[in-house]
């Protein structure tokens, strides 16, 4: 029988092709609701899922699902819940790699963004109140000489190290906020000397940038709480390319009105696409629509791997990206 794999939303690139070639596509003609998702994985009509990061993969879905592996299109899976698969014998598959470079690039766009006001700056001439050059105009912060920190120093924090390393600017870190671990010079590899550990108080205390690059987890959610916020100094800036609730979204907020800290660049929110009320009121922020991996190439190897992945699982391999290859043994 050939493989039959059901895709919540359709993929770019060769993605389609792909597993067309390898069995029988299915392509939800728009996003399901949980029940729907839950429902055609219980169905016993599909081998694989291909999801993306809105569809929900809970333990009473997967309870109930009749298939052998999902394949997410991100290289974040905080929508499955890895232990219910893996207790399910569910495999999953996600992405990573290919959207290190183009996340990190918004990064340092954010950094850049929020530092030198370019949102509030492009506004101004669009709407005819630039009315020449002055020494006082839209004046921001510099970018070279500051502390930027980092909070997780995986493949993304790295790749944001090396671009702001080039920009002058001193680079800190902790691994696994709030917890702690030491990184030997041997797994700092390039960065030995260039970048410096510090516990997670200090590298919020101390921080002109502060960068997120967790994985959300029940550790980390709320990671950047009102405490958190008001630890910060009042000329910091908070920059999230990771997940939306590792941050309280409200107190943020609150942060950014009282002047606790200077501004936010966010990508990411904490109930996307919802934003927190008076979050695109407040001017120090430089707001996108979650798009950290999008660029066409970095989009097209997204679909080529979640593709790959799908199709070893449907055929019972393991697949290259597997997230939990222990679901099967
Ligand atoms: C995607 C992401 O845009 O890979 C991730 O974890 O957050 C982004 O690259 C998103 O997941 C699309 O599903």
């Amino acid at each position: 029988m050939r493989s039959r794999y059901l895709v919540t939303t359709a993929i770019p690139g060769l993605g389609l092709p792909l597993l067309r070639e390898a069995g029988e596509v299915t392509i939800l003609p728009e996003a399901p609701d949980y029940e729907t998702l839950a429902a055609l994985c219980a169905s016993g009509d599909y081998d694989v899922v291909l999801t993306q990061l809105r569809d929900v993969i809970d333990a009473p879905l997967l309870a109930r699902a009749r298939i052998r592996g999902v394949s997410n299109f991100a290289v974040g899976y905080n929508n499955i819940d890895l232990d219910a698969a893996t207790t399910g014998g569910v495999m999953v598959a996600n992405t990573p790699g290919v959207l290190t470079d183009a996340t990190a690039d918004i990064a340092l766009l954010l950094i850049l963004g929020t530092a030198r006001r370019v949102v509030e700056a492009d506004r101004l001439v669009r709407e005819g109140r630039f009315k020449g050059w002055a020494p006082e105009l839209m004046l921001g912060s510099d970018v070279s000489g500051a502390v930027l920190g980092l909070a997780g120093f995986g493949r993304i924090a790295r790749a944001v190290a090396r671009r702001a390393i080039g920009f002058g600017l001193e680079v800190i870190f902790s691994p696994r906020p709030p917890g702690d671990r030491p990184v030997s010079n041997e797994e700092l590899g390039e960065f030995a000397g260039r970048v410096r550990q510090v516990p997670w108080d200090e590298l919020v205390k101390r921080s002109d940038f502060l960068s997120l690059h967790v994985p959300l987890t029940d550790r980390t959610r709320h990671l950047v709480d009102a405490a958190v916020l008001k630890r910060m100094k009042p000329e910091a800036i908070l920059i999230n390319t990771a997940r939306g609730p590792v941050v309280d979204e409200a107190a943020l907020v609150q942060a950014l009105a009282n002047g606790e800290i200077a501004g936010a660049g966010l990508d990411v929110f904490e109930d996307e696409p919802r934003l927190a009320v008076g979050l695109a009121d407040l001017p120090n922020t430089v707001l996108l629509p979650h798009i950290g991996s999008a660029t066409v190439a970095v989009r097209n190897e997204m679909a080529r791997l979640s593709a790959l992945n799908a199709i070893a699982i449907a055929e019972g391999r393991v697949p290259a990206h597997a997230v939990n290859p222990q679901s099967w043994t």
